[in-house]
C-alpha cells in the first residue's frame, strides 16, 4: 500500500510513523508513506497556502489552488483509490472502516489546519471525510497519524503473529479480554487458574466470556451495532 499525506506540518507526522509497527511495515516494504509539504504548491514566493475567509470571522482557510495542484500532481502517475480529508465533521473512524481501507492500494490523506480547507476542494476531490472522535484537535496531522497506524498494522505480514490483529479489541465488536504475564502471584493477586490449565478450548471459552462481559459493562453500544454502522 502507498499513502501520500498533504500537510503544512510534516514534522508532526514524522515521529509517529517511524517507530515500532509502522516502521516495520515500511522496512518490510508493505507500506510506503510519503509526507508532502503543501508549501511546495504555494501560490506565491512567501509560501502562502491559506487566506482569510469570505464572510468574515476569525481563522484562515486553506486555499483551493495549492491543494488542487498538489492533488493533480500526486494523482498523475496513478489515481488514488480514496482521497481522504481528516476533519472533525467527518464520519467517525471505527475498526470496520480501517479494515476496508487496509484493502486499498493507494490513499491520499489531506490534513486541514486553521479553519479547514475550502469547501470546493471537498466537493471536487475528496472521496471520504474521516474524524477520529468527538473532540477537536488543532490540526489533522495527529488524526492522519492515527489513521495510518490503524490501517498499516492490518496489512498482511505487518504483525508478527498473523492472528493477533484478529483478537484485538473491536475486531468482532468486542473489547479484548484481560491478559496476564509473570509472576503468577503479584502481591497476593493471582493469575486466573484457567490460564494455567493448558486446556486451550477452555481458555478460549474463558477469554470470549471475559470479552463479552467487559463489552457489556463498558461499551454496550458495540453489541447493538449493525453491519452498516
Ligand atoms: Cl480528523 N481533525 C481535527 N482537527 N480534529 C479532530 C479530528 C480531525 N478528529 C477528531 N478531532
Amino acid at each position: 500500500m502507498h499513502i501520500d499525506i498533504l500537510t503544512v506540518l510534516p514534522e508532526l507526522l514524522e515521529s509517529p510513523l517511524s517507530h515500532s509497527i509502522m516502521k516495520r511495515a515500511q522496512d518490510k516494504g508493505l507500506l510506503t508513506v510519503q509526507v508532502h509539504h503543501l508549501r511546495k504548491w504555494a501560490v506565491n514566493e512567501y509560501g502562502q497556502v491559506d487566506d482569510y475567509q469570505y464572510g468574515g470571522g476569525a481563522g484562515m482557510v486553506m486555499l483551493c489552488e495549492p491543494l488542487a495542484r498538489a492533488i493533480e500532481e500526486l494523482s498523475a502517475p496513478e489515481k488514488f483509490d480514496e482521497i481522504i480529508y481528516v476533519t472533525p465533521d467527518g464520519k467517525t473512524l471505527n475498526q470496520r472502516m480501517a479494515n476496508a481501507l487496509s484493502l486499498k492500494e493507494r490513499l491520499l490523506i489531506i490534513c486541514g489546519h486553521y479553519k479547514g480547507i475550502d469547501e470546493r476542494i471537498r466537493e471536487k476531490y475528496v472521496t471520504m471525510e474521516i474524524s477520529i472522535g468527538d473532540y477537536v484537535l488543532s490540526g489533522g496531522e495527529l488524526a492522519a497519524a492515527v489513521l495510518v497506524d490503524a490501517i498499516g498494522r492490518l496489512l498482511p505480514g505487518v504483525l508478527n503473529d498473523e492472528t493477533s490483529a484478529l483478537t484485538d479489541s473491536f475486531q468482532d465488536n468486542l473489547l479484548a479480554p484481560p491478559v496476564y504475564t509473570r509472576p503468577v502471584d503479584f502481591e497476593g493477586m493471582k493469575v486466573p487458574d484457567v490460564l494455567m490449565s493448558g486446556n486451550h478450548a477452555k481458555i478460549e471459552e474463558w477469554r470470549y466470556e471475559q470479552a463479552l462481559q467487559r463489552t457489556r459493562e463498558r461499551r454496550p453500544d458495540l453489541l447493538q451495532q449493525t453491519d452498516d454502522e
